[in-house]
């Protein structure tokens, strides 16, 4: 009998060991072959290199290749030349994502000339919202893989190495170089001795990856944790306390990246508790930080509750300091100017700011778009956002191009995404929210590269097989790359088609709620306060007669945006006020488009769950289940948005919801106080 137990044991823990759990991510070494690899120079970093080339050669057996260190000037940052006899670049990042590069276009069967590839920015940074008792704001996977509480919270196991240098590994691949391990709602005592070796520990398993470590920091910590009586950036004792303190850090840690700040945001301190600027914050602490080659990442993700209109906010407060930041601080900026809603217009901040270095933050983890629940890829909204165009310096400025140094001169480039990492096994909640991880890198590293083609090597690297049938590609590769690349769009119909935004119930930004008001709340963290909707019509108007945000954007845009006929729709109801009965480009009323959208939306969700049921024979059992599943609570949820879209709105519409169109099954009743919001994991 005991011997029984052990043995079903011992086969439980095998054929575990065995299923599919989604860790390996798009790292999966595929029958690779012998390789002579040649590298004249020794470092960890090379020696990964070395290592990963040996692991993953899918190329001619036997074939040599030479790793080398060059001094080339078309190359730039940690960017490499790649060519049949191997990869040279000027550092030795550049020889591993060179490396990383050339396994992965053997895997993918790209093909390839002897060619430059240069980052588009130097920094790539992730953002997590990590907190030190090991909890995520806004993390839908589980908790923090840096940080815990209890007893064991400074203890570094193997197993956090292992699982540091995983997350390391699956960084570097895509190009991503730099990571912040604390949330921007930050704790004062990251900066504290026992969390200081903490980092060190980290940094120690990242470094040969070529990944930096940065820290949010809490700007009020000098009187926090320093026993001072203030944080007045410009009190000398505060002064010398940040040029102590990192002093300190890098004294730990010498490759420190640098301070990633959210000030005078949504309750957290700043320069302006003491009647200073921004400039004179970020300034105070990249004068400590210069000494050492660290950077400044100062968020611009500003709004006052008095605010008539949110969207103009950051704007207002950061134009005036531009050219007033020292070289080493970026202003890091949302994609769009409320908070990263399923669709946003850029934020006029891109392009607009000349003369200081600006970056761009997109949200990897999908607080806005479904959790962990939804299968959303994100490429196509960031891509969205990247190549708009300003018009800043004339046709063609797009937010990619005002970013990466093409048009204005800028001492750093950068670009960040907040992390969707935890403790899951498959790290990412969904086994198609790796797909943003990899999304972000990829875009990080070429922000010209279409979100196809990203899927498409997601899809080859994550599902495929070695050598990929034809009845594969057919089959599998390409239905599921279709669902993924009409999936945003779809999110955006069955949640905020149009131009809505920010109609979600209460804080945890997941189910709808364009009636959730509770009194005594800011009435800009309500619904109401973004949809204004009324018996006449529906919409923020934010034109010249409006809140007058369209003046924040350049010419031809502002004109184009300001007028209801040549506002994009999917902008409309961010910048109009519209009446229900305005005839659409598709012949509708607004009401009547607004209905079709939702029900869309909902539709597509369900196609989804037909693609991906036929897709079952190409795919283990364990990720299909899981990805079947999600898709469930996905469709449940897009009907609960559909109904509660109708249903509420249709108040004020006081019009008949087309009779093409499924009716709602909920009651408006059930949904405004039911149990319709549960996340149902
Ligand atoms: C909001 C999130 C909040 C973040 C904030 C930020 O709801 O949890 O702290 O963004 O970016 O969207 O600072």
């Amino acid at each position: 009998m005991k011997i029984g137990i052990s043995l079903l044991f011992i086969i439980c823990a095998v054929l575990n060991m065995n299923a599919e759990d989604g860790h390996s991510l798009w790292l999966r070494n595929k029958n690779s072959v012998p390789v002579n690899v040649v590298c004249t120079t020794n470092s960890p970093t090379l020696s990964v290199a070395r290592q990963e080339l040996q692991e993953g050669w899918q190329g001619k057996a036997g074939a040599t290749i030479v790793l080398s260190i060059t001094k080339d000037k078309a190359i730039k940052n940690d960017g490499f030349k790649l060519s049949s006899r191997g990869i040279e670049a000027n550092t030795k990042q550049g020889v591993l994502y060179g490396v990383y590069e050339l396994l992965r276009r053997q895997q993918t069967g790209e093909a390839f000339k002897d060619e430059v590839c240069n980052p588009s920015y130097a920094v790539r940074v992730l953002n997590h919202w990590d907190n030190i008792d090991g909890t995520i704001e806004r993390g839908y996977a589980g908790n923090s893989i840096f940080w815990r509480k209890g007893e064991t919270a400074f203890e570094v196991t193997d197993k956090d190495k292992l699982l540091w240098q995983e997350y390391a590994r699956a960084n570097a691949s895509v190009g991503i170089n730099g990571t912040v391990l604390n949330n921007v709602n930050a704790s004062p005592l990251m900066l504290s001795k026992q969390y200081l070796e903490r980092v060190k520990a980290i940094a120690e398993v990242l470094r040969p990856y070529g990944i930096k470590t940065y820290l949010s920091i809490k700007f009020s910590s000098p009187a926090l944790i320093g026993g001072l009586k203030t944080s007045d950036p410009l009190n000398p004792d505060v002064i010398k306390w940040w040029k102590d303190k990192t002093k300190e850090i890098y004294s730990i840690i010498p490759d420190f990246g640098g301070f990633l700040v959210k000030a005078n945001s949504e309750g957290q301190p700043g320069p302006q508790d003491f009647g200073r600027t921004h400039a004179d914050g970020a300034n105070m602490l990249a004068d400590a930080l210069k000494p050492f080659g660290g950077i400044v990442m100062w968020r611009a993700f500003v709004y006052a509750s008095n605010d008539k209109d949110r969207a103009k906010q950051a704007y207002n407060e950061f134009m005036p300091l531009d050219g007033k930041f020292r070289d080493n601080v970026i202003i890091q900026v949302k994609n769009g100017p409320i908070d990263f809603q399923p669709r946003e217009p850029f934020s006029p901040l891109f392009g607009a700011m000349k003369k200081t270095s600006v970056m761009p933050e997109f949200q990897i983890t999908q607080e806005y778009l479904g959790h962990s629940i939804h299968l959303v890829f994100l490429s196509p909204m960031w891509e969205e956002c990247l190549q708009s165009d300003t018009y800043q310096e004339g046709q063609g400025s797009t937010v990619a191009r005002c970013t990466d140094g093409s048009i204005f001169a800028q001492k750093y480039t950068a670009i960040a995404g907040v992390a969707n990492v935890g403790l899951d096994a498959n790290w990412c909640g969904h086994h198609f929210a790796q797909a943003n991880w990899y999304a972000f890198g990829r875009l990080a590293w070429n922000n010209r590269l279409a979100s196809e083609t990203i899927a498409d090597e997601w899809l080859k690297l994550t599902f495929g097989k070695t050598e990929p049938s034809a009845d594969w590609t057919e089959h599998f590769l390409k239905p599921v790359k279709q669902m993924m690349l009409q999936s945003r769009e779809a999110a955006v119909n069955y949640m905020m088609p149009l131009g809505f935004h920010h109609i979600f119930a209460a804080e945890h930004h997941y189910g709808p709620g364009p009636w959730w008001a509770p009194k005594g709340i800011r009435s800009d963290w309500t619904p109401p306060y973004y949809h204004k909707a009324d018996t006449l019509g529906v919409g923020f108007d934010r034109t010249q007669t409006g809140s007058d945000a369209v003046e924040q954007y350049y010419e031809p845009l502002r004109s184009q945006l300001n007028d209801l006929k040549t506002c994009p729709e999917k902008y409309l109801l961010w910048f109009h006020h519209v009446s229900w009965d305005y005839k659409m480009q598709s012949g509708r009323s607004l009401w009547d488009e607004i209905c079709y959208r939702y029900d869309s939306g909902l539709q597509q969700v369900r196609q989804f769950q037909k693609v991906w049921d036929g897709v079952q024979p190409y795919l283990d059992a364990e990720r299909f289940g899981q990805v079947q599943q999600k898709l469930r609570n996905q469709c449940r949820n897009a009907q609960v948005w559909k109904d509660a879209g109708l249903l509420y709105f249709q108040q004020f519409s006081q019009r008949s919801i087309p009779l093409e169109i499924e009716r709602p099954v909920y009651d408006l009743e059930f949904l405004i106080h039911g149990d319709s919001q549960s996340r149902n994991e």
